[in-house]
């Protein structure tokens, strides 16, 4: 085997997994963080993020000593870069996001000193059509006396791939090992090293294309996701004007065998689904048009479930004159970023949940199963509630989140003033089969 160490840039939802399944199939792995709490989190054997299984992964890796983790770089046989590559913020309405590439400039930064003839560097986060090629320009410029493939193609000192990632954040490990891998190589032997890698733990196939169709592929396939829950969304507020049930209307549809609608919500979260289609967008707006669009359907639909809420608000005061709006109590159902994990970083039901802490004038109670203590942003009209509690105490009860144990619970032992289900988990279906 060519391959006897290996370091991993960047020790997030996607490195520190890749770096663990590497130890574990005993090659030495060195972790490189600029977060010096993740390094020593990881050092003591621990983890400090939520993934099922990968805690012990990480502790048995460490234990045995093929896991380690440093704020520094050393040298390494292959170095794989998974850093966040997020995107600008922008002051100016209806501006398109340009993407951020300065974590992946810093990881050129990192490695470089300690590159050597003979490495593989991949980069494996989510990157705009061209970051592979600008990656290894990096490198150039900071490592004269090396080539690249750019220049050298197959005889290059370096060889450079992109190898996106594309595991689903709660299944990661099991992901990692048997999806499928797209490989794109800046040359041929790129491609062919990096297969030589991943064919360490990776039971799927691992495909082999050129990077900049690597990079789209990635691109492509969250793109792909958004336009399709836009589409859904879209159905969502078309229902409600006319009165249909979206949640039966899709499952009706659903049964076509050439039809496959996703679900609507309160929006798309996470740091793939609403990011990654805006770089096509930013790359080619003229053509992007209904990458564009689902976008913006699904950034706008946190909106419209507020909208909903002062609508039942309304409702329900006119419907009891002698109560005032001081008097409601709502509750907001989840607000992780989908269902069943702790992760609420671009969360459109947080987002909802703290828009809502600013104009609701009453109590707030919010049920997060997967939480401890509220985020600080929360003012302290909002306390961490029980389910159960919750689902006594509300007058607005809104479902933002299909977390199990909502899922499991009975809706019709209770009796709730005003349901907001953005996850139709509790609006019932009159769908008979024969
Ligand atoms: N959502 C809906 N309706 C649906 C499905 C999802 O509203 O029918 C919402 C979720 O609630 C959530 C958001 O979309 O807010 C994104 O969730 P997700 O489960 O669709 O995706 P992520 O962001 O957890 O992971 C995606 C995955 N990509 C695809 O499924 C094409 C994963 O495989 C990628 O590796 C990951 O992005 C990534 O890292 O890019």
């Amino acid at each position: 085997m060519s391959f006897k160490t290996i370091s991993v840039i960047g020790l997030g939802y996607i490195g520190l997994p890749t770096a663990a399944i590497f130890a574990s199939r005993k090659l030495k792995v060195l972790g490189v963080d600029v977060n010096e709490h993740a390094v020593n989190t990881i050092n003591q054997g621990k983890i400090h993020i939520i993934e099922p299984e990968l805690d012990a992964i990480v502790y048995k890796a460490v234990q045995q000593d093929y896991l380690q983790a440093s704020t520094i770089a050393q040298p390494a046989d292959a170095f794989l870069i998974a850093v966040p590559t997020p995107f600008k913020a922008t002051d100016k309405a209806g501006a398109i996001p340009q993407p951020d590439l300065h974590f992946i400039e810093q990881a050129a930064q990192t490695i470089a000193p300690v590159l050597e003839k003979g490495n593989l560097v991949i980069l494996e986060s989510t990157s705009p059509v061209g970051t592979t090629e600008q990656l290894a320009a990096w490198l150039k410029g900071l490592r004269p006396d090396l080539s690249f493939p750019q220049d050298a193609g197959d005889d290059a000192d370096i060889n450079v791939a992109h190898c996106p990632e594309r595991v689903l954040p709660g299944k990661v490990v099991k992901e990692l090992v048997h999806n499928d891998r797209v490989i794109g190589g800046m040359t041929q032997r790129c491609s062919e090293r990096s297969v030589e890698l991943y064919k360490i733990f990776v039971e799927g196939e691992c495909i082999i294309t050129n990077a900049r169709t690597a990079e789209m592929a990635k691109l492509t396939e969250n793109a792909s996701r958004d336009v399709n829950i836009a589409f859904a969304n879209e159905l969502s507020m078309i229902c409600d004007e006319l009165d249909i049930n979206v949640w039966e209307l899709i499952s009706l549809a659903n049964r076509h065998p050439r039809v496959e609608i996703l679900q609507p919500g309160p929006g798309v979260g996470g740091h793939c689904i609403a990011v990654d289609p805006w770089f096509i967008v930013s790359r080619t707006p003229k053509q992007a048009k209904i990458i564009q669009q689902a976008r913006q359907i699904n950034d706008a639909k946190p909106a419209w479930v507020l909208a909903q809420y002062q609508q039942k608000l309304d409702q329900l005061l006119s419907e009891n004159p002698d109560q005032k709006a001081e008097d409601v109590t709502v509750a907001c159902l989840g607000i992780a970023f989908k269902a069943d994990i702790d992760d609420l970083r671009e969360s459109p039901a947080l987002n909802i949940a703290l828009e809502l802490n600013q104009l609701h004038q009453g109590r707030m109670l919010i049920v997060e199963p997967n939480i401890e203590q509220l985020p600080p942003a929360f003012n302290e009209q909002a306390t961490l509630s029980k389910l159960n509690d919750a689902m006594i105490e509300a007058d607005i009860v809104l479902l933002l989140v299909d977390h199990k144990p909502f899922t499991r619970f009975d809706i019709k032992k209770i009796n709730v003033p005003k349901l907001i289900d953005t996850r139709g988990i509790w609006t019932p279906h009159h769908v008979f089969t024969q």
